[in-house]
């Protein structure tokens, strides 16, 4: 088995969906979580100039969603078929647009412009992400269970992520979106994830 370091700050931001997708594997890593001073160091080895990287025996893999895919592809839980992997870059694609309206609103800095993003976030953008989940996962021909195939894939806990993120900051309601309130808890009952759940350590992004 190959030998993997994933290299980040010390948040979830974008390291933490592959931090889960490594862990669902069961695949043994290096968490390595950079301070700034050790990030400046090493910044100029690196391939793109960010993280997260996943250095793979000795090699680097750097763009998170690309980084999420691999680890996906090499441990079975990538789709089978172009089919389903192009559902899995759609719900990748559509989760890098709900985590961009996340980033932008805990990163902003005038609290009244904050407070407004937070009521749109809240009253708006969650719903309708939480909207276009659910149908992706009514319209999974294969059981309602997962979004993409009968069985896990990256893009289950891509989705896991990013409304845990949202929920971890009270900013989704469930009430009318059950069916993913559901799909939430299942993706985090699945051992491996509970077991990761259990250790990880607090940030609030
Ligand atoms: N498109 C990249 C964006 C990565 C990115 O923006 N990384 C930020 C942290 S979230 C970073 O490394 N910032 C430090 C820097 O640019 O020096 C991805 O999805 O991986």
């Amino acid at each position: 088995m190959s030998s993997y370091k994933l290299r980040y700050f010390d948040g979830r931001g974008r390291a933490e969906m592959i931090r889960l997708c490594l862990a669902a594997t069961g695949a043994n890593y290096e968490d390595i979580r950079m301070n700034f001073e050790q990030w400046t160091k090493f910044k100029p080895s690196t391939i793109a100039g960010h993280m997260p990287i996943l250095e793979v025996d000795g090699k680097q893999l750097a763009e998170a969603d690309a980084i999420a895919k691999f680890v996906g592809r090499e441990h079975g839980l990538a789709g089978e078929g172009n089919w389903e992997m192009a559902q899995i870059d759609m719900i990748f694609g559509i989760c890098t647009d709900l985590r961009k309206e996340l980033f932008e609103t805990h990163f902003e800095k005038d609290e009244k412009v904050k407070a407004e993003k937070i009521e749109k976030l809240k009253k708006e953008v969650l719903p309708k992400f939480l909207d276009i989940f659910e149908k992706i996962l009514e319209s999974n021909g294969k059981g309602d269970r997962f979004l993409v195939g009968s069985s896990v894939t990256v893009a289950d806990i891509v989705v896991f992520d990013v409304l845990d993120l949202a929920a971890s900051k009270g900013l989704v309601d469930f009430k009318e979106h059950p069916k993913m309130d559901c799909f939430k808890k299942k993706v985090a009952e699945l051992p491996r994830i509970a077991e990761y759940l259990k250790l990880r350590p607090n940030s609030n992004m």
